[in-house]
């Protein structure tokens, strides 16, 4: 038996160090690795069954072409050279006939090493296809509202912690999406430190924390309007910092802050006065209050100013200027590599752009020239995306071309013309850059590649040499390429010295203070960039008029929440995961589900305009009346019918183009009356 130090891949902000044991091939068990200090010696309950998916009887083997129709799931087996073969020659033919921009390339982050996730997107952008706009489904709504406020900058180092006097988790569900932050913070929750939980639901975070402001779905920019208006009323303001950190504060205390008096802001967010007026005291109290940003609520139509007006509260106390204060979205922003190896080995300088959550609209309405070829990789979109109906029918074209690179025959597979096997990461060597850390590591594979699986990395160097691309990144050993990522690397990263990361992990740290990389080398209150969109310029709550008529049409607004034991559909393989995890569900206040005569384990069907979706009945007080949760996203054999996204549509956040799947209305009804 051999232990391999190897990096969790998944799409997860602590990027995990774990021992990987292994023998005669096959990985017996994963385990965090106990000498790096964040892992802590624990993996996520998930990860320690990646051991099933690795070796799970469902991989796929070898590639497949299509035997039936789009969607039926028949295929035959053939070589990985006929494979390449037909996929270069279509391809080829496409762009002759109708330009490279009748094809798309369609990759996403199941694989958080960079070589692995950035060479499949450089690929296209060498062929000068048509570009995605990637993570609209996922974080582009918060990461744009962030860089508007604070600039493209990581936020409070989580690891510094240890110094704050207040944490607040805002719309995240650490015990889902962040254990090991969960796991710091406990330890400093015995010395008396506070954690103060919103989430229009009681996630196992809130029913922990402190405190739990059950505020409603769509209104964080009121409530943090609200708590600006009462430092500013009782004088708990850091004039100082504010003077010499913020821009525009005078013209939002006179023109938006008078408008959130705490009674206006109890009846938008659904919380008290008293709640309202007792957090703002509490926050002004704090020296060095931390916020753990979520991305839930950012993923609604007004989700940018949301989180625009959250990251605005640690500079009003100053927190921001103190260690263990401030924000922490994303860490990534500061730890700047230079990737262009990668992502944009050459290519054109601009190509159309497709927006990941509108694929159904392109592949139904792209005209000059319509998509034509389609490649899919670690992305499973035929469930993840909003509106998925709609995407089934562009997937289903005739005339569409579709390759789909996964480990697995997914939902999104059983379209393809050609599917082709993917590794896992336990199966690749890579590069990683944690987006939720300030950590580095370069790890190896713990297994050679399964049955003929092929890394997205080995891949796209196949299909670019075969196309005739020449660029270093195509054919080079992928460690030969780490050292370019630090070249001209500016801040944190250029003190780092590129031999450390095949050694193990690297921790680099921000400065204690945060800084700000906007226009104005300020934090933003006002905004000249959003002014310029027609974006109201600085943070302020206002009713979407779109929402406000589905919600007077529907009685039930969907809540969507991460997994514990799923995330997406990332974990389907394992049995013993989608066991605990449990059958898809829909969750309702007893109220709600009394009011229409349903019990816990009803087969129930949520339906509204756009499509209609089978799930077995929850009934608990974790939610509020007038709420459906509906945890994770499943793919459609493991529900009673169908996919939560059949019911969401394909409308953009005020910010950074993102999906709504929370400005989502619809109604809840016994099964039996599906017909
Ligand atoms: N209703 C609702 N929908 C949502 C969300 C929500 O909150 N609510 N959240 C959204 C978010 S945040 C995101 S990020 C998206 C996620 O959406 P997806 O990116 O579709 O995520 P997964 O379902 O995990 O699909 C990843 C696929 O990659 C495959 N895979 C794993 N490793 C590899 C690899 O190394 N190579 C290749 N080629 N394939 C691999 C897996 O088998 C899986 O099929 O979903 C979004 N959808
Ligand atoms: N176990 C698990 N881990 C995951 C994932 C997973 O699906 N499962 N997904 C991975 C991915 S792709 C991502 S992007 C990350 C981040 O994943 P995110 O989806 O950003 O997860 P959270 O930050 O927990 O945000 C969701 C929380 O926000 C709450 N929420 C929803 N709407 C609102 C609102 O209007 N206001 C407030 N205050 N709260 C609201 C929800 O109830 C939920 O508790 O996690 C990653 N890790
Ligand atoms: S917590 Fe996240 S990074 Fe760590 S093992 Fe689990 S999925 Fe991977
Ligand atoms: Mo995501």
């Amino acid at each position: 038996m051999s232990k391999v130090r190897v990096v969790c891949a998944h799409d997860c902000p602590d990027m995990c160090s774990l021992v990987a044991e292994v023998e005669n091939g096959r990985v017996l068990r994963i385990q965090g690795d106990a000498d790096e200090a964040w892992t802590a010696g624990f993996a996520c309950a998930k990860v320690t069954r990646d051991t099933e998916t690795v070796h799970s009887p469902d991989r796929l083997r070898t590639p497949l072409r299509r035997s039936g129709p789009k969607g039926s799931g028949r295929f035959e087996p053939i070589t990985w050279d006929a494979a390449l073969d037909e996929i270069t020659a279509r391809w080829k033919a496409i762009i002759a006939e109708s330009g490279p921009e009748a094809i798309l390339g369609y990759a996403y982050s199941a694989h958080q090493g960079h070589m692995n996730r950035r060479l499949v997107s450089g690929l296209f952008h060498a062929l000068g296809t048509s570009r995605l706009q990637a993570g609209t489904v996922c974080d582009t709504c918060c990461e744009t509202a962030w860089d508007m406020t604070c600039g493209p900058v990581g936020g409070t180092d989580p690891e510094s912690v240890v110094h704050s006097d207040l944490v607040i988790a805002w719309g995240c569900d650490l015990m889902a999406v962040n254990v090991h932050f969960w796991a710091l913070l406990e330890k400093v929750r015995k010395s008396g430190v506070q954690l103060v939980v919103i989430d229009p639901r009681r996630s196992q975070t809130a029913a922990r924390a402190d405190w739990h402001l059950p505020i409603r779905i769509g209104t964080d920019a009121a409530l943090a309007c609200g708590i600006a208006h009462i430092l500013l009323r009782d004088g708990l303001l850091d004039r100082d910092y504010i003077a010499a950190h913020t821009l525009g504060f005078e013209r939002w205390s006179t023109e938006v802050l008078p408008n959130f008096p705490p009674d206006r802001v109890a009846s938008i967010t659904g919380l008290s006065v008293a709640d309202v007026e007792r957090l703002a005291a509490m926050y002004g109290a704090a020296k060095a209050s931390l916020i753990r940003l979520g991305e839930g609520m950012t993923r609604l139509a007004k989700g940018g100013q949301a989180l625009r007006a959250v990251a605005t509260l640690p500079a009003l106390t100053g927190a921001y200027g103190r260690a263990g204060g401030g924000a922490l979205l994303l860490a990534a922003g500061s730890m700047d590599f230079q990737f262009g190896v990668l992502n944009r080995p050459s290519g054109p300088a601009s190509a159309r752009m497709v927006n990941h959550l509108a694929l159904g609209e392109a592949l139904e309405e792209m005209r000059d020239p319509p998509l034509r070829a389609l490649f899919i990789a670690a992305n499973n979109p035929a469930v993840t995306n909003p509106d998925v109906n709609r995407l089934r029918r562009g997937l289903a074209r005739e005339d569409l071309f579709t390759v789909v690179h996964d480990p697995f025959l997914t939902d999104t597979a059983r379209y393809a013309d050609i599917v082709l096997p993917a590794t896992t990461y336990l199966e690749t060597e890579d590069f990683y850059r944690s987006y939720g850390t300030y950590r580095m590591q370069y790890a190896p594979a713990a297994v050679p590649p399964q049955h003929e699986a092929r890394s997205n990395f080995h891949l796209a160097q196949d299909l670019g040499r075969r196309m005739g691309l020449t660029d270093r990144a195509f054919s080079a050993a992928p460690r030969d390429l780490v050292p370019e990522f630090f070249k001209g690397a500016t801040g944190i990263i250029a003190a780092v010295d590129p031999a450390r990361v095949f050694e193990g992990p690297v921790k680099v740290a921000p400065p204690a203070a945060q800084e700000f990389r906007t226009p104005s080398g300020r934090l933003e209150i006002y905004s000249e960039t959003l002014d310029r969109q027609g974006v109201p310029p600085m943070p302020t709550w206002e009713e979407d008029p779109v929402e406000a008529a589905d919600a007077a049409r529907w009685p039930l607004r969907l809540l969507t929440a991460p997994g514990y034991f799923q995330a997406h559909t990332a974990y389907a393989a394992s049995p013993f995961l989608r066991k605990r995890e449990g059958e898809p569900c829909a969750i309702l206040h007893p109220e709600e589900a009394t009011r229409r005569g349903l019990a816990e384990g009803d087969k129930v069907l949520l339906f509204n305009d756009r499509g209609k979706v089978g799930l077995v009945l929850r009934v608990s007080d974790e939610v509020r009346p007038g709420v459906v949760l509906v945890p994770g996203q499943r793919p459609d054999g493991e529900a009673v019918s169908g996919t939560v996204n059949m019911l969401c549509d394909e409308r953009r956040t005020d910010m950074g183009e993102g999906a709504c799947y929370q400005s989502t209305f619809l109604d809840v009804a016994a099964w039996q009356d599906a017909a």
